[in-house]
């Protein structure tokens, strides 16, 4: 039985430096996708650190960390049948150099860190992801 899902999309500061916000967006319209909320914003470490606290031991936390607050990000909660693994594959695999073509990274991007974009993983973690940025009275019904 297939579910309307709620899934959050950041678009990450590489993306947003080189003018991909309207690009993003736009697929995620074009999709037939919902934007229930959306914001742009810097990230300060706190946030950073709760956000990526399941890659705390890894050996690219830290620059992965000092990416996402190097500029501005753009966070959005979609709203959809099955809306988590739909913006995943729109996404792409997290290595842009192996991401398909006609996915946001498969297009946009080349570096493992810069990755262009983020979208949640599993349903668990697009609520999760999604309370770090917006309280439940944001998400418009
Ligand atoms: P995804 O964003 O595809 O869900 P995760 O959650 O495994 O990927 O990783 C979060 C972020 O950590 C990725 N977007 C990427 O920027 C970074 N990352 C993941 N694996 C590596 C790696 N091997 N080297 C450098 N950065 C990585």
């Amino acid at each position: 039985m297939e579910e309307v899902e709620r899934t959050l999309l950041m678009i990450k500061p590489d993306a947003v430096q080189r003018g991909l916000i309207g690009e993003i967006i736009s697929r995620i319209e074009q999709k037939g996708l919902k934007i229930i909320a959306l914001r742009m914003m810097s990230v300060d470490e706190q946030t950073a650190g709760r956000l990526y606290a399941e890659h705390v031991h890894k050996p690219f936390f830290s620059s992965l960390v000092d990416f996402i607050m190097s500029g501005l990000i753009v966070v959005m909660v979609i709203e959809g049948r099955n809306a988590v693994s739909v913006v995943r594959g729109m996404v792409g695999a997290t290595d842009p150099s192996k991401a398909a073509p006609n996915t946001i990274r498969g297009n946009f991007g080349f570096s493992i860190t810069q990755n262009i974009a983020h979208a949640s993983d599993s349903l668990e973690s697009a609520k999760r992801e999604i309370s770090i940025f917006f309280g439940e009275s944001e998400l418009i019904e």
